[in-house]
């Protein structure tokens, strides 16, 4: 049986991550850490073992893993791309000295690491469409040279020491449980709450800039099956190009105007996110994680717009 601990549980992808592991691998054996300050009532905290485990203190992650017993840490802690620009050193301290001890005490309890980069490790210099698995990575932002960094030393200690290190490239993540905070793709969220409130959407994002991006549920599909691949079929590890959607801000207006016809959009663009954005890929490849593992996303854009509507309304009406 998997102990599992989730750095970095509170946030986005964690707070939905640790739930749906509990239900694989049963309540006791899935670790929520934490950072003091983070702490929530309800299931996340309540439903099994929470412990404070900050990425940047090495003592107290050892010392977690080792009273759980635990073999697989999910390290989550990172900031987003746009917070990430106004505060590069924090951003590193989180991103890559924290992985640094998360990798030492995975190296010296046995454990698999599973840590995930993003759209965000690719520039400008990277072909833009149908981005091939292996290819350029020169980004211009922090977010993403700490990305690079991240999925080049997971690779360095797996191939130096046997740590099992695995992760994929997020594209942006659309979920109704628990906003993201800072990303540059957190605009194809809140336009789900703006339709949802009634509200006009102002877009900070221009026309015609694409980017991938993935309901919540084929993003939490993607760690556990990697997690659970037979590592012998493994070329790659660190990490995967994944891809399930690729649209505009007009696309997804459209998608939401299908249920919501008097929805208005409006645009004004935040230099900075439009920076960042089009420095990154239109739309991945994600050929090599079909092959090794058996990617198979389940939701697009109309599926999943119809699904964000109705659990919204449920949650903000
Ligand atoms: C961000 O926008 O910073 C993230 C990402 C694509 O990694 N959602």
């Amino acid at each position: 049986m998997k102990n599992i601990l989730i750095i970095g549980a509170t946030g986005q992808i964690g707070s939905e991550l640790t739930m749906t592991l509990r239900g694989i691998y049963g309540n006791d054996h899935v670790v929520c850490g934490y950072i003091r300050g983070a702490e929530r009532k309800g299931a996340l905290m309540e439903s099994g073992p929470a412990e404070i485990c900050d990425v940047t203190d090495p003592q107290a992650i050892a010392e977690v893993v080792k009273k759980h017993n635990i073999d697989t840490i999910y390290n989550l802690a990172a900031l987003l791309s746009v917070v990430a620009e106004g505060k590069p050193m924090l951003a590193w301290k989180i991103g890559i000295d924290g992985l640094w001890n998360v990798l030492e005490v995975a190296r010296e309890n046995g454990c698999a690491v599973f840590t995930p980069s993003s759209i965000g490790s690719f520039g400008p210099e990277t072909p833009r469409e149908k981005t091939p698995q292996d290819t350029v990575q020169r980004p211009r932002t922090i977010y993403g040279v700490s990305k690079v960094t991240t999925e080049l030393l997971s690779d360095y200690y797996f191939n130096k020491y046997g740590v099992d290190t695995r992760s994929v490239r997020f594209p942006g993540l659309i979920s109704y449980v628990t906003p993201p905070g800072g990303g540059t793709t957190d605009y194809a969220v809140d336009i789900y709450y703006s339709a949802v409130k009634g509200e006009k959407f102002i877009c900070p994002i221009p026309k015609g800039v694409y980017m991938d991006m993935m309901y919540m549920p084929d993003a939490l599909n993607a760690c556990v099956q990697l997690m659970e691949a037979d590592p012998t079929k493994l070329v790659h590890r660190n990490g995967f190009n994944i891809a399930a959607m690729s649209f505009d801000p007009e696309e997804i207006y459209a998608a939401i105007k299908v249920h919501k016809p008097n929805f208005e959009m409006e645009y004004q663009v935040d230099e900075l996110k439009k920076s960042i954005a089009t420095s990154w890929p239109d739309s991945l490849d994600d050929s090599c994680a079909r092959a090794e593992w058996g990617w198979n996303p389940q939701y697009d854009l109309a599926k999943m717009t119809e699904h964000m509507l109705q659990q919204l309304s449920v949650k903000l009406l």
